[in-house]
């Protein structure tokens, strides 16, 4: 009898879970990502595959350990319910923070950014936040973009502000890759026309996706991973919570993991306008030191269940 009341609570528990929820203090769109198994990482034959990619179109070499820090471990990891911003937070998002709080960002505090403007990274005085490309920039005419020039601290600082947090990695692959686990948040091959990406290699920019730097978050309307997220690949590369180590996922907890416990940078997901398309993939992972900002890499937030 017991039993059969608390199973019953659990299920009017889960049935009360919105599919989507506001985030009233920024207005940002939350969809619920349903728990359940995630095997962090890719397969051999899919790092092999990627790897070729990159040498053949980037005319590159790369080093013979490229990718062994996303490969698959055989370990099975479980992620419970969360809530994840449907996209990336915005100019417009971003401005109601600062003129609420008063927060001064790492550029802000620093006076310069370094802006790649698809041939190379300047660094220029003034850029922030408010003046991606540049002290005489402004975000008038892109609030719909997502907020760049914003260090970890910033986003950390943000996502506190919104009563969220930032997605661990974990998080960021399994709403990437959705319920068919998959390479890229549609499937498993490129398709034109889904998500903003760069050449990867000099000039970088690559319009034939309709943008030569960032994109208003909604606009790639095919793009969203099965749970209804958007922008998991491309556009700019975003913060996650975890600590970047190359053995991670040998390490980490099974369930909800939050990745190593300190570190030195921190893990970055899903590609830019700048990058191949190739790496924009749901299992590549990159890293950036936390004190670090620039043109390709904001962030989105997550709300999790206690
Ligand atoms: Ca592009
Ligand atoms: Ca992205």
């Amino acid at each position: 009898m017991i039993m059969l009341f608390s199973c019953a609570a659990r299920t009017q528990k889960k049935l009360s879970r919105e599919a989507r929820r506001t985030n009233e203090k920024d207005g940002a769109e939350m969809v619920l990502v349903n728990e359940g198994k995630l095997e962090l990482g890719g397969t051999r034959e899919q790092i092999d595959a990627l790897k070729n990619e990159l040498v053949k179109n980037l005319s590159i070499k790369l080093p013979d350990n490229f990718g062994d820090d996303f490969m698959k471990q055989g370990k099975i990891f479980f992620v419970s319910d969360f809530y994840i911003y449907l996209y990336p937070v915005t100019n417009k998002q971003f401005a109601k923070f600062i003129n609420e709080t008063g927060y001064k960002t790492t550029a802000e505090k620093n006076g310069y950014a370094y802006v790649y403007d698809g041939k190379e990274a300047k660094k220029l005085d003034g850029a922030n936040w408010a003046h991606p490309a540049g002290e005489f920039s402004s975000i008038k005419d892109i609030l719909n973009h997502p907020v760049v020039h914003v260090s970890f601290n910033d986003a950390h600082e943000y996502a506190k502000w919104a009563g969220c947090e930032l997605p661990t990695e974990a998080q960021c692959e399994k709403a990437a890759r959705g319920a068919g686990s998959f390479e890229y948040p549609w499937g498993n091959s490129y398709e034109n026309g889904k998500m903003n990406t760069g050449l990867g290699k000099q000039p970088y920019i690559d319009n034939s996706d309709g943008f030569d730097f960032t994109n208003p978050v909604d606009a790639f309307k095919n793009g969203a991973s099965s749970y209804g997220v958007h922008e998991m690949a491309g556009n700019v590369w975003e913060w996650t919570s975890d600590w970047y180590a190359a053995d991670a996922y040998k390490n980490m907890e099974e369930k909800n993991p939050t990745g190593p416990s300190r570190g030195e940078m921190k893990v970055i997901r899903g590609g830019s306008w700048f990058s191949h398309p190739g790496m924009c993939k749901s299992f590549v992972r990159e890293k950036m030191s936390p004190s670090r900002y620039n043109n390709e890499t904001g962030f989105r937030c997550v709300l999790n269940i206690k």
